[in-house]
């Protein structure tokens, strides 16, 4: 399936567009098995134990910054209970598995490299393109937490800023289970601010303007299971917490160019040992 004409404009005019049907049923359904396996073969002991030390700030910090070139597990904020166990099973409790999926997971890895991916990035006008991230996000049912309104440039900067967010929808997603919402047209709006690693080894954000966002233009992006949605690095969007009890499974990849220059201060680094991909 090759993006349209059409498409192609509504991408570039909005920042985003909902391209049904990209992904086959039997597709979504492999991605979730792999998924399922993989979080049942996660012991999550040490994990936890990180959430319910002293020092919970820092490992927690640690984990995640130094999770872009492999396959870790992060819990939704409500899993625990205040004495620091899971409030339910593993299984309904994590939040994402990041960020290296698509290059170290077969499963992730086969997926995310098909020709369809290949000519829809090329299509977008991406060259010599690099896969950045691949994160799987549960959005689990009763306790999925609230994704506040960003751009992922903010995260995943780059100059120029240019890069393309593809969100597979696994499962229908809908206002009740935590579908997304983006402002159309938001991507022109600038980029709001910048993460960035400190001298100290932690993070801070760079505030280029402190203005809030326009919510009010916030549109929801309802799709049923197998759609893509292709978001702009600079797009504004969020997605609310799930309270249903359907789960709102999504598999995201960002692809950035080689020509672009990424940055050293994003929270995202690889080691040599797992440099940057393309397809
Ligand atoms: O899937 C979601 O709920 C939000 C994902 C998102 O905003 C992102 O990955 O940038």
């Amino acid at each position: 399936m090759r993006i349209t004409q059409q498409q192609l404009e509504h991408y570039r005019r909005d920042g985003f567009v909902v391209l049904r049907d990209f992904v086959d049923s039997a597709a979504c359904d492999t991605l979730r098995a792999r998924a399922e396996e993989l979080v049942h073969d996660f012991d999550p002991e040490g994990i936890i134990s990180i959430f319910s030390t002293r020092e919970q700030n820092r490992l927690s910090d640690d984990y995640f910054l130094n999770s872009g070139d492999k396959v870790r597990f992060f819990f939704e904020e409500d899993a625990f209970l205040p004495d620091g166990t899971l409030r339910q099973s593993k299984e309904q409790s994590i939040n994402k598995i990041g960020h290296a999926l698509h290059d170290l997971d077969p499963v992730f890895s086969s997926f995310s490299k098909t020709p369809e991916i290949t000519h829809l990035v090329a299509d977008l006008g991406i060259e010599r393109p690099l896969l950045l991230q691949g994160m799987y996000i549960f959005k689990q049912p009763k306790i999925g937490g609230e994704v506040t309104c960003h751009q992922d440039s903010t995260f995943l900067y780059t100059e120029p800023q240019e890069i393309a967010g593809l969100w597979f929808a696994l499962e229908d997603a809908t206002i009740e289970n935590g579908c997304l919402w983006a402002i159309p047209g938001g991507h022109t709006l600038g980029l709001k601010s910048q993460w960035k690693r400190n001298a100290e080894g932690g993070m801070r954000f760079d505030v280029f303007d402190p203005s809030p966002w326009p919510e009010e233009k916030l549109v929801p992006l309802e799709v049923s299971k197998g759609t893509l949605i292709i978001l702009n690095g600079l797009l504004p969007h969020k997605s609310l917490a799930n309270r249903s009890t359907r789960s709102r499974h999504a598999y995201t990849l960002h692809v950035i160019s080689a020509d672009c220059r990424y940055s050293e201060e994003n929270w995202l680094q690889r080691s040599s040992q797992l440099p940057l991909r393309g397809f």
